[in-house]
């Protein structure tokens, strides 16, 4: 008990007052102590209690160190190594939920960009290509009717496009019947996919007028905060092939910018239990989900398998590995995952990692995962040696269960539904042609000649199917009697694709058989008989009929590749050499990353074996 003197009361009182407030700064002082030592313990916690995630969120992803091939995979938290474990042999239901904080990662990947972007040099990229990315002469062929041909292809290269400004503009596709703009459920929000899609073919054909529209139009009015629903396929190969190519072949810092803001709103659809991305992801919220229409809330092969050459540049440019760590352990898993007979069904549940169904095709649902393949090999400069082992491990598989020759010597690939054969092929498929073709001079000794034969025979076969208008429909088969033809009325349309030209355009490059160009001029008749409109091109809806019907739509693939395709098939080797470009399943080209030129040892090493 504390004696207090006698005081007068107003002194006693203040004495009382200074006493109290002594004793509450003591225990204020002693509070704050006992909070900052709770606090300072929460770092000793291990990363997987609660609380110290709630408290220290931002240090979820930590920044990852480029440079040292294996560090990416051990420290990028979010797809953590016993996740992968459960996969192996695709009998991984049993893994646990990964929950990465979207936010944390573009918090990562801008404290990256903020790092490294002094470290990326444009100049110092463009020294690292072999040729001019234009040529000596832009390509400009030497024999004059080639030369007519090229000109007539920019000719309709700038009717498209001077129509979709007319009356589209700013709006994602052209319809030229009805002259006004569709914005489709797409691109979640997202505006101007035929300029983003025409940027680099606009520059490569010299409409610099019209490119320098089309790029004012990204820096004034891409808007990027969208809250729509987006297929992160189309929005890759579109919207980042688009800008990554823009980038590359013009030096513009507003496509880099753009791109690497639009790359990091895809990251968190990689937020699964596996890290197989799901197909549907809103770009304002990050959540994502699979197609109400593919099996079983399952994840679709050409989707997640399309993301691996756009997303290793997104990390050249931005510095953020985070981008390459994601699809790599996409091919991590692909890699392990058992194979009905070597082969890749063409639907994955991004939960367990298992497949849904046994649909195999080299079509639509699987095509460019294949194209992926053998062009991540290409880009890295043949470098990437697992994706090399898996392209040519699964041609082999889809040589000995799906490709077959027709009663009338067609070769054909067909598609494959749990060991039965399903004799059809989608004009999608055609591009495989010219995927053969690119992939044959690097397969094994023995085989290369001939994987340049099947990639002609299927060419030819894909040409075959463009009769009698010279146009081909959306699929044909080769049973009961049909040779390369549409059978269902369903399946007879033609939507302005470019599969079949594609096809003509490598074939060209890898063997100057005249004959390629021939067919390419024959399309380029057709289209400007069967789909050239008033205000602009249409697909049509019917290839066999005699009155032609159009779809009043003008795709922005028709102007990124179709257009494309058909002004390289009639230029000089030169204009975008193989040596340096690869091109994405958009027709958007991308260099080839030398990784002794472009940048310090990166990442993608750790998968050379
Ligand atoms: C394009 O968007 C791409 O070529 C994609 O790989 C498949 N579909 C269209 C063209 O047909």
């Amino acid at each position: 008990t504390r004696v207090i003197p006698s005081l007068p009361f107003s002194e006693s009182s203040v004495f009382a007052g200074t006493l109290l407030a002594f004793e509450k700064f003591v225990f204020l002082l002693f509070l704050s102590g006992l909070v900052t030592l709770c606090f300072g313990a929460l770092f000793f916690l291990p990363d997987s209690v609660r609380l110290k995630r709630i408290f220290l969120s931002k240090n979820e992803n930590p920044a990852v160190t480029v440079g040292s091939d294996n560090e990416l995979s051990k420290k990028v938290p979010g797809d953590p190594e016993h996740l992968r474990a459960g996969l192996k042999g695709g009998e991984g239901a049993n893994v646990k939920a990964q929950e990465p904080a979207a936010r944390d990662e573009r918090v990562t990947s801008a404290a990256h960009n903020g790092e490294r972007a002094s470290a990326y040099s444009y100049e110092a990229f463009k020294k690292c290509l072999l040729k001019p990315a234009l040529g000596k002469n832009k390509g400009t062929p030497s024999d004059s009717e080639t030369l007519q041909r090229r000109e007539k292809v920019k000719e309709m290269m700038k009717f498209a496009w001077d129509n979709y400004k007319r009356y589209a503009w700013g709006q994602n596709e052209l319809r030229p019947l009805t002259r006004n703009g569709h914005i489709g459920n797409m691109f979640g929000g997202l505006r101007g996919a035929s300029i983003v899609d025409s940027l680099d073919t606009l520059y490569i054909m010299g409409l610099m007028e019209e490119y320098e529209e089309a790029k004012e139009w990204v820096q004034n009015n891409l808007n990027l905060i969208s809250n729509g629903e987006a297929s992160l396929f189309e929005v890759n190969i579109r919207y980042v092939g688009g800008l990554l190519s823009a980038y590359y072949l013009t030096g513009a810092e507003i496509f880099k910018q753009k791109v690497v803001e639009l790359g990091e709103k895809l990251l968190p659809a990689f937020n699964t239990p596996t890290g197989i991305p799901r197909g549907v992801i809103n770009l304002g919220s990050g959540t994502s989900w699979s197609w109400g229409w593919a099996s079983a809330g399952s994840s679709i092969l050409a989707e997640f398998g399309t993301l691996h050459l756009e997303f290793l540049h997104l990390s050249q440019l931005s510095g953020n590995p985070l981008f390459t760590e994601k699809v790599m352990n996409i091919r991590k898993l692909l890699n392990k995952i058992e194979k009905p007979h070597g082969l890749y069904p063409n639907f994955l549940s991004p939960v367990s990692g298992n497949w849904v169904q046994h649909h195999v095709s080299i079509g639509g649902l699987g095509d460019s995962f294949y194209e992926y393949l053998i062009k991540s090999y290409l880009m890295s400069d043949k470098t990437d040696q697992e994706a090399k082992k898996m392209y040519y491990s699964a041609m082999e598989a889809i040589e000995t269960n799906l490709v077959q020759k027709s009663p009338g010597g067609l070769t054909y690939v067909a598609e494959w539904r749990g060991g039965i054969l399903d004799h059809k092929m989608g004009h999608l498929a055609c591009f495989s042609g010219g995927m053969i073709g690119i992939g044959a001079d690097d397969g094994p000794t023995e085989q290369r000649q001939h994987y340049l034969d099947l990639a002609a025979e299927i060419t030819h076969t894909c040409h075959e199917s463009y009769s009698p208008t010279k146009l081909g429909p959306e699929a044909f088969r080769f049973d009961a009697g049909a040779e390369a033809t549409a059978t269902r009325l369903s399946d007879r349309y033609y939507i302005l694709r470019p599969e079949v030209i594609e096809s003509y355009m490598y074939m060209w490059r890898l063997t100057h058989d005249p004959k390629y160009r021939e067919w390419g001029w024959e399309a380029v008749e057709a289209l400007e008989k069967h789909c050239r409109v008033d205000a602009g091109f249409s697909g049509i809806r019917d290839v066999y009929a005699s009155t032609v019907s159009h779809d009043n739509m003008q795709q922005s693939f028709f102007l990124s590749e179709t257009l494309k395709y058909l002004y390289l098939l009639f230029s000089d080797d030169d204009l975008l050499p193989l040596e340096d470009w690869v091109f994405n399943t958009e027709a958007h080209p991308l260099p080839v990353i030398r990784k002794t030129c472009l940048w310090r040892n990166f990442p993608w090493t750790i998968s050379e074996t």
